[in-house]
């Protein structure tokens, strides 16, 4: 017992159930089974972790942003100078192929049964000059449903884990069903997490606005968010891999921050219940010290489009927007200890 106290330069943090283990005898997870990558242990202390993962109503869009932002990262390097990536075990390969097969060729959406990354994909990323390599952990918590937010429990130690966590709010989704609205969704989320063990004290919350483009009225005063959407240029950079220079790349997150704080203002005033859910996320009733550490806005199409509504396939290739800006920001908000 007391063994398990002390600290021991050989116990990391297992990918697979997010508890500490000692693997200097066996890299293998004694909960799951699953055998841990030799790059996982041997880059532990240089490349970091990063624990991703998405909360969120069903339907709102979590599994398809999760695949779609892989598929960007396999294009990276054609707008990221030297960027490279590294699927660390082969369901993660399997996923991504399958992911590939469905999403992109034949343009079929993910079954809403089944959890696309079950076991946690580790997606090394290197070569990312404004930060540290990081080692990604991406864990989808599709499955089974917890009062109506999906959080599964075996999905439990990752949410401890994650100091970020991703917020997935479709606002077309939540207008058509006018009952729900995001402040219910926050109550929702911090039961969910306190049945989790799972304080909100130190946490970042990105909220990440959803399949904007069927948000088609942003009101008069948010025109720079249409603007935002539309104008992203990524997918067209790969296409005709034109390079972003360091410096358009440190452009880029001083826009991210500038648009996170129009967003706030957004959801402020035209997000039904919005400035309800702002309270709730960033004041503790009782001590009125902030519950969340940092607040971020974020806002995506991973499709570009709306699936057909009868075949519910998309009827031409995706065209994602802005869907690298939830993972930008987990990057900032938690950079590699040096
Ligand atoms: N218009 C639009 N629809 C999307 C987008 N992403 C997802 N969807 C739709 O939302 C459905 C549910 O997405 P999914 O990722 O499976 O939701 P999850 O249950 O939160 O994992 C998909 O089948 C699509 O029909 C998007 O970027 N734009
Ligand atoms: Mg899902
Ligand atoms: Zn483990």
């Amino acid at each position: 017992m007391l063994s398990s106290l002390l600290p021991n330069r050989n116990r990391k943090v297992c990918p697979y159930c997010a508890e500490p283990h000692d693997f200097s005898k066996k890299a293998e997870c004694p909960t799951t089974n699953q055998i841990i990558p030799k790059a996982f242990i041997a880059n532990y202390d240089t490349i970091r972790p990063l624990w991703l993962h998405a909360v969120g109503f069903p339907d709102h869009g979590k599994t398809v942003y999760f695949s779609v932002l892989i598929e960007l990262l396999e294009n990276l390097p054609e707008v990221w100078e030297g960027f490279s990536w590294r699927y660390l075990n082969q369901h993660t390969l399997s996923t991504v192929q399958n992911n590939r097969e469905r999403l992109l060729l034949k343009h079929e959406m993910p079954d809403k049964t089944v959890v696309t990354f079950p076991v946690p994909a580790l997606v090394q990323l290197n070569q990312l000059r404004l930060w540290k390599p990081r080692c990604m952990v991406i864990h989808d918590t599709g499955g089974e449903s917890y009062e109506n937010m999906d959080i599964a429990p075996e999905s439990a130690g990752f949410i401890r884990r994650a100091r970020t966590s991703f917020f997935i709010v479709s606002l077309p989704d939540l207008v058509d069903s006018p009952t729900r609205s995001i402040a219910d969704l926050f109550d929702v989320y911090e039961a969910a997490m306190e049945e989790h063990n799972a304080p909100l004290a130190n946490r970042n919350l990105v909220v990440v606005f959803t399949k904007a483009d069927e948000i088609t009225n942003f009101g008069s005063n948010f025109q720079d968010l249409k603007d935002y959407i539309q104008q992203d240029d990524w997918w067209e950079r790969i296409k005709q891999k034109r390079m972003l220079s360091l410096e358009e790349r440190r452009q880029y997150n001083h826009k991210l921050a500038y648009i996170s704080d129009r967003l706030y203002e957004f959801t402020l005033q035209n997000v039904n219940k919005g400035k309800g859910f702002i309270g709730k996320a960033l004041n503790d009733e009782l001590t009125g010290r902030p519950k969340i550490s940092n607040l971020k806005f974020a806002i995506v199409s991973a499709l570009g489009h709306a699936p057909n509504k009868q075949t519910k396939k998309l009827e031409y290739d995706i065209h994602p927007c802005r869907i690298q800006d939830p993972l930008l920001w987990a990057l900032l908000l938690e950079p590699s200890p040096s």
